[in-house]
């Protein structure tokens, strides 16, 4: 039998197709705030290794059907990769680990309304409980999905790039919530470092000062400086270098490391965007300079502040950030299968 671990959310039995209709009915199911997957739950009873995803990069980051396309290869990625995908998100006001590929649609073809809500920890209770009312639908950010992931017991998470202090501090007094989640949920995300429109210097302290292991993709013995999502260096040193998916694997494990010590702070992975997907940081760091004047001089702030950011380099690159910003997702996406395949092995 499996066992989840205590601190986990509780899965119920699920009886074979077969004799479903007798234990579960679907208004029962449906007044459920979370609800796994089928594919996600044999997953987690059979120990095949899973990567859990965001849904934010989706409802507030890529538009309509540019969303569907990559929230689909995405998920590809990871069964090339040898694991199994659970993208999380908010569909009719139910928190969801798991999505099949006509939800997937349905969530992603909802970007852009104002009942789509970029879902980070303090607004989970409010679309969940809410949902009686009004179906929210929403996007988790890394925060949500970390949240998510945790209670279903997931402990690989693969995205884009970390949310992390906005250029400016303490005016405004923006630090994405992306930082204190990892101080206070053990589980391991993959990015492509913290956006590089942000304050990088600053937002690592603030990872330190939490308590998260940070480390970077790179060869032993070198220089390996932190990436900068779109490049694959910042200016900042890397604190830790991961020499293989296995290194990574080995911080993550039950009987190994952070939780044998009872460390409950989550671990951030680092891995730069393939080379030839890189743009050249004085034309990004143009279009992030201009971007950000922009939100600063419109009084754009609060959640609204990192979609709008996001959205206007885009549109001063004319589009040639997007490719960049798929591929490295892509590539955190076959990073996280293999983390979560050497997790596997080594729990084993
Ligand atoms: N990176 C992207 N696109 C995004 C985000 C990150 O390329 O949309 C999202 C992530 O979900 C991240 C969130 O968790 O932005 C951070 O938002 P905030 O700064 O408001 O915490
Ligand atoms: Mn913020």
């Amino acid at each position: 039998i499996y066992r989840l671990p205590r601190h986990t959310l509780r899965i119920p039995y699920t009886p074979p197709t077969r004799y479903r209709h007798r234990t579960y009915s679907n208004t029962s199911r449906l007044n459920k705030p979370i609800q796994i997957s089928e594919a996600v739950r044999e997953a987690l009873v059979s120990k095949t290794p899973i990567v859990a995803l965001e849904t934010a990069i989706y409802t507030h980051g890529f538009p309509y059907p540019d969303n569907v396309d990559l929230a689909v290869k995405v998920e590809a990625a990871i069964r090339e990769s040898g694991a199994v995908p659970a993208t999380i998100g908010i569909l009719d006001g139910i928190a969801r680990v798991g999505f099949s590929q006509p939800e997937l649609e349905r969530l992603a073809s909802t970007a852009g309304q104002n009942t789509t809500i970029k879902v980070s920890r303090r607004d989970l209770p409010f679309v969940v409980g809410m949902r009686h009312i009004t179906a929210y639908n929403g996007g988790t950010t890394i925060t949500g999905t970390m949240l998510l992931a945790h209670m279903a017991g997931i402990k690989v998470f693969a995205t884009g790039g970390l949310g992390g202090v906005h250029r400016g501090y303490p005016n405004p007094m923006d630090v994405s919530a992306d930082l204190m989640e990892l101080g206070r949920t053990n589980v391991a995300v993959i990015s492509a470092g913290s956006k590089a429109f942000l304050d990088l210097e600053n937002t690592f302290e603030v990872l330190e000062t939490q308590g998260v292991f940070v480390g970077t993709f790179g060869k032993a013995g070198a220089k390996v400086m932190l990436p900068a999502f779109y490049n694959r260096e910042s200016n900042v040193i890397s604190p830790n270098i991961l020499e293989s998916p296995r290194d990574a694997a080995g911080l993550t494990t039950i009987p190994d490391a952070s939780h044998t010590m009872g460390l409950t702070s989550g671990q951030l992975f680092c891995n730069p965007i393939p080379e030839e997907f890189e743009i050249p940081a004085k034309d990004i760091n143009k279009a992030i300079s201009e971007a950000v004047e922009k939100a600063r001089t419109k009084g754009v702030f609060g959640k609204d502040q990192t979609p709008y950011i996001l959205n206007e380099i885009k549109e001063i690159t004319k589009g040639a950030s997007l490719p960049a910003n798929i591929a490295l997702v892509l590539n955190n996406a076959r990073m996280g299968a293999q983390v979560a395949q050497e997790l596997v092995r080594l729990e084993k």
